[in-house]
């Protein structure tokens, strides 16, 4: 990747999960360098300024050991060739970490309480809301005790790092753990310059209203400590805005997606997030993705056939159990399809212990064996159903697969749709969910999916399986040269341009 442009000053990032995390094997510590599109990006752009510093959660126990040696300070990572702690000059790139340790039963309040499920199934609208979410006491009490604790503990860890520097840094918060932390951060040191991303979708004042009035208004005036409030789309940006004027009755320019803050102007912007181009370029052609290649070729590319391919987490916003309704009623209203098609869903189980999502797994594999059960010919089951975490895998499915299926309730951006528009080989079609951040991007090269509508995604489903091989390509060409030119560099970049303009340096 070329170089970074210049800061001019000090860098404090903050993510719930760092650059790397600490284990231990037989042969003592392994430092374990984080995967992921963001991670490398924010990892390229610290390990490359002289005066970076990461503030992340200690995930394990190894990662709590670590930052109890370090007495609660940072320490330096050189990350490459192999990843280690250093002592005193690195020989190679490094980044300067700081694990914050918090109590175990408030950290369950803030990530298995409030983070996920609760704010991550309001900003997703995944509540029925004629039962769920019911909150008592001990939601109230998991928000001051649990979200509002932690937040507050990597508040003043930001806070130390950037006194420790002089007052003045630009910080960047990643995400929907830390609403409050902007606000915090802002009160104790005035002088930064800060965007916290949000990347996860941002509905309007309605499903907010579903919070207690207190604690909606206390995240939102956290993130209004912000300088820019960043998100994945312009009608993210929007719904904020909205909530400022309509929760907290604050002065807005809709136009210029502002919010008037006493003397401050907090700016809402989007960002389309991005995936690493060259990176995933370089797994393609690694040999363990042409090995799972050869293999899905011959399990599913024989004769005529065509491969229909879903990765997902098994999160109910992604709306697995829609998709696989949709397969079966194309496959009920078009049997010349069935033993033509194949369906791979190759799905990573995520938050198992949240009981909605164990339930959803379920529901899932039920419905799976239903749909086999009823269109199995020759042998041959429609469905493929892997619950898998194998990213070479994904890849190589992405490469060879004849229409990609994204039909999330609500998804930030959604990545998955990014890699296969970079890396397929086969004029591979994007039925792409209306509600996906990516649909903002990619929706004119697509086949746009509703999300609830079975029929319509039935429908669509059968236009991209039908779809000339012409028109194939040259919108699978149109889409990879959109995102080849808007990488996770741009998005990074043109956060860093917003920063240095606000901090007067350009
Ligand atoms: C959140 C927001 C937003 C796939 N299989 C494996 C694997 N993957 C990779 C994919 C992709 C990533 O995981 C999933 O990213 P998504 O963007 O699709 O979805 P979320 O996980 O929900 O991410 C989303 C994103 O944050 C960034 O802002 O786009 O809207 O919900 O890169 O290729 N990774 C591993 N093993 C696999 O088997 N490790």
């Amino acid at each position: 990747m070329s170089d970074f442009i210049p800061l001019d000053l000090p860098l404090v990032l903050l993510s719930n999960r760092g650059p790397v995390s600490f284990d231990r094997d037989a042969s003592g510590r392994t430092v374990n360098r984080g995967a992921g599109g963001l991670v490398s990006a924010l990892s390229g752009l610290a390990e490359h300024l002289d005066d970076a510093v990461w503030v992340c959660g200690a995930a394990g126990e190894e990662d709590a050991a670590v930052a109890a040696e370090s007495a609660g300070g940072s320490i330096l990572v050189q990350t490459a060739p192999h990843p280690h702690v250093v002592d005193g000059e690195p020989d190679g790139p490094a980044i300067r970490v700081r694990l914050v340790v918090t109590d175990p039963t408030a950290y369950a309040d803030f990530y298995s309480v409030w983070s996920n499920p609760i704010l991550w199934f309001i900003q997703h609208g995944l509540y029925g809301r004629s039962l769920a979410p019911v909150l008592t006491r001990a939601e109230h009490d998991a928000f001051e005790n649990g979200y509002a604790a932690v937040n507050r503990a990597y508040a003043d860890a930001v806070v130390d790092e950037v006194r420790a520097r002089g007052g003045k840094a630009l910080v960047l918060l990643q995400d929907y753990h830390f609403y409050l932390v902007a606000d915090w951060v802002r009160e104790q040191c005035p002088d930064v310059v800060l965007t916290h991303f949000v990347h996860i979708p941002w509905p309007g004042p309605d499903e907010w209203r579903i919070l207690p009035g207190d604690i909606r208004e206390r995240l939102l005036r956290g993130l209004l400590g912000s300088d820019v409030v960043g998100f994945h789309t312009r009608r993210y940006a929007r719904n904020f805005v909205l909530c400022a004027q309509e929760l907290l009755g604050l002065p807005v320019d809709l136009e210029r997606l502002t919010v008037t803050v006493g003397d401050r102007v907090v700016r809402a912007r989007y960002y389309p997030i991005s995936v690493d181009a060259a990176a995933l370029d370089a797994t393609q052609a690694s040999e363990e993705v042409a090995a799972h290649i050869a293999m899905l070729r011959y399990i599913f590319l024989d004769d005529d056939r065509q491969l229909l391919l879903r990765v997902d987490r098994t999160d109910p916003s992604k709306n697995v159990v829609r998709g696989f309704l949709a397969f079966g009623t194309l496959l009920d209203q078009h049997p010349e399809l069935v033993g033509k098609v194949s369906f791979l869903a190759l799905l990573q189980p995520s938050r198992t212990d949240v009981p909605e999502y164990a339930d959803y797994i379920a529901l899932i594999g039920a419905l799976v064996a239903e749909i086999n059960a009823r269109h199995t010919k020759e042998g041959r089951q429609p469905i493929d159903l892997r619950m898998v975490e194998d990213f070479p895998l994904a890849v190589a499915a992405y490469s060879i697969c004849d229409v990609l299926i994204v039909n999330a309730i609500a998804d930030g951006m959604n990545l998955v749709a990014k890699e296969v528009a970079v890396v397929n080989r086969r004029g591979g079609v994007l039925a792409l969910s209306e509600m996906a951040g990516a649909h903002e991007e990619l929706g004119e090269f697509a086949v746009t999916l509703q999300p609830f509508d079975i029929q319509q995604m039935a429908d669509a489903l059968y236009t991209a399986l039908t779809m000339p091989m012409e028109e194939r390509y040259r919108r699978l060409a149109a889409a990879a040269e959109q995102v080849r030119t808007h990488d996770v560099r741009r998005w990074l970049d043109d956060q860093l341009v917003d920063l240095r303009r606000i901090a007067g340096f350009i």
